[in-house]
C-alpha cells in the first residue's frame, strides 16, 4: 500500500505507538476500569482505519490510473531532434499550437479528456432556408466528431418542424433553440454571437464545459476530436492559409468597430469556426455582439459582418489554439500537398437560392 509521504509529519506506526503509550499513562491516573481501556482501543482502532483510509484512497486512485494508462498507453517517445511536422508552422509567436494532422497523438488526448469526463457542445444555426443542410451535418457529425464522448447538438432553428428526429446514443443529444429570425443573411450571420451569448449565460455552462461554434452549409468528412479543445480557438480560413496580412480581407474603414490596420494581424480567421469553454465563448461572442450593434448604431457594417469582429477580437485576444485549414476547408480549393486531412468541407450551394436577396 502506498503511503503518502507528503501529507503527515508523523508515519501511522509511530501515531498508533503514540496514542498507546498516552493511553497508557493516562489509564494509570485518571480511569482504572477495563471498560475505559477498551472503549480507547476501540477509539484508537477507528483513527487508524480513518487515517489509512484518507492517506491512501487518493494515491491508490492515483495509482491504479496511472496504471491503467500505462497499460493502454504504450507509444512511440517524442524525439526531441525529430519534430512530427516541418513543412507547416506549428506554433505561433504567442505560444499556441497549431493543430495539423500528425502532431499529436489522440489516445492520449482521449484518455486525459476522458478523464475529466468532459462534455462538449456543439452550436449550428439553421434559420430559413439553411435548415436544409442539418440532416447531413448531424449525419456527418455522428461519424466524426467527438466520436465517443459526450456531445449536446444545440441547433439554433426558427423553423423547428424542419428540423427531423435523430437517433443519438448514450452521451449525445440533439437540443433545438428555438430563435427568431431576420430579414436579412447578413444580420442572421451577425445575430449569431448575441443569441450564443445568451445561452452562455442562461444554460450552456450548466450543461457542457466546451463549445464549438459552426456554420451549418458544413459537413464533416473526417474526425474532428478533442485535439481541439483549448481555453479558445479560432481556425484558419481556407481561403488566406498563405496570405500576407495586407491581403486580408479585414474591415479597413476606421469608422467601423472592427478595423485593423493594413500593418495588423496574424492570420485570417474563418468566421464558421470558433470556440472555446464556456466562459471564454461567453466573452468573445459578447464582445463581437457590443462591437456589432456599436456599428449598427453608426450606420456601418463590417465588410464580412460576424467574421469581420471575430478577426478584430483574435487580433488582441490571441487564441490559445488554432485550427489548421484541416478543419475548414472547401473543395473549389483543390487538395494542396500541405492538406493531409480535409476534415469540415463546404457543401456545395447556390448563394443566390438560398439566401434572400439584400432589401434594396
Ligand atoms: O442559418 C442561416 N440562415 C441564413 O439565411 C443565413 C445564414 N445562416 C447561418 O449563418 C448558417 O448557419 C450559415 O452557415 C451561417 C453563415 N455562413 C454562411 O452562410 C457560409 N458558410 C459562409
Amino acid at each position: 500500500m502506498l503511503l503518502n509521504k507528503c501529507s503527515s509529519t508523523r508515519e501511522p506506526m509511530e501515531t498508533s505507538a503514540w496514542v498507546l503509550t498516552s493511553l497508557d499513562s493516562r489509564t494509570d491516573k485518571n480511569c482504572n476500569g477495563k471498560k475505559c481501556l477498551l472503549s480507547m482501543l476501540f477509539i484508537n482502532a477507528v483513527f487508524i482505519i480513518v487515517f489509512f483510509w484518507y492517506e491512501n484512497k487518493p494515491i491508490r486512485w492515483h495509482y491504479e490510473s496511472r496504471l491503467r494508462c500505462r497499460q493502454e498507453m504504450l507509444y512511440d517517445k517524442p524525439q526531441i531532434f525529430k519534430p512530427p511536422r516541418s513543412d507547416v508552422l506549428m506554433v505561433t509567436p504567442w505560444l499556441a499550437p497549431i493543430i495539423w494532422n500528425g502532431s499529436y497523438n489522440i489516445d492520449i488526448l482521449n484518455a486525459q479528456f476522458h478523464q475529466r469526463n468532459v462534455r462538449v457542445g456543439i452550436t449550428v444555426f439553421a434559420m430559413k432556408k439553411y435548415t436544409v443542410f442539418i440532416k447531413t451535418f448531424i449525419e456527418t457529425a455522428e461519424q466524426f466528431f467527438m466520436v465517443g464522448h459526450k456531445v449536446n447538438y444545440y441547433v439554433f432553428t426558427d423553423r423547428a418542424d424542419d428540423i427531423s428526429n435523430f437517433t443519438l446514443p448514450e452521451g449525445r443529444q440533439l437540443v433545438i433553440l428555438e430563435v427568431p429570425s431576420y430579414k436579412q443573411w447578413q444580420e442572421v450571420s451577425m445575430r449569431r454571437m448575441e443569441m450564443i451569448r445568451d445561452k452562455a449565460n442562461q444554460r450552456f455552462y450548466k450543461e457542457v464545459d466546451y463549445l464549438v461554434c459552426v456554420d451549418v452549409d458544413m459537413r464533416f468528412s473526417d474526425f474532428v476530436g478533442v485535439e481541439i479543445l483549448s481555453d479558445v480557438f479560432g481556425t484558419i480560413h481556407p481561403g488566406f492559409y498563405n496570405a500576407q496580412r495586407g491581403s486580408f480581407t479585414y474591415e479597413r474603414r476606421q469608422k467601423s468597430t472592427a478595423y485593423i490596420p493594413t500593418d495588423e494581424g496574424d492570420f485570417y480567421y474563418a468566421g464558421g469556426y470558433f470556440g472555446g469553454t464556456v466562459e471564454e465563448v461567453y466573452k468573445l461572442t459578447n464582445f463581437c455582439h457590443k462591437a456589432i450593434m456599436t456599428d449598427k448604431h453608426n450606420s456601418i457594417e463590417a465588410i464580412w459582418h460576424d467574421e469581420s469582429h471575430l478577426n478584430k477580437y483574435f487580433l488582441y485576444h490571441k487564441p490559445t489554439r488554432i485550427l489548421s485549414p484541416e478543419y475548414l476547408w472547401d473543395n473549389n480549393f483543390g487538395v494542396p500537398q500541405f492538406l493531409k486531412r480535409r476534415r469540415f468541407v463546404a457543401v456545395p450551394k447556390n448563394h443566390n437560392e438560398i439566401r434572400n436577396k439584400r432589401a434594396l
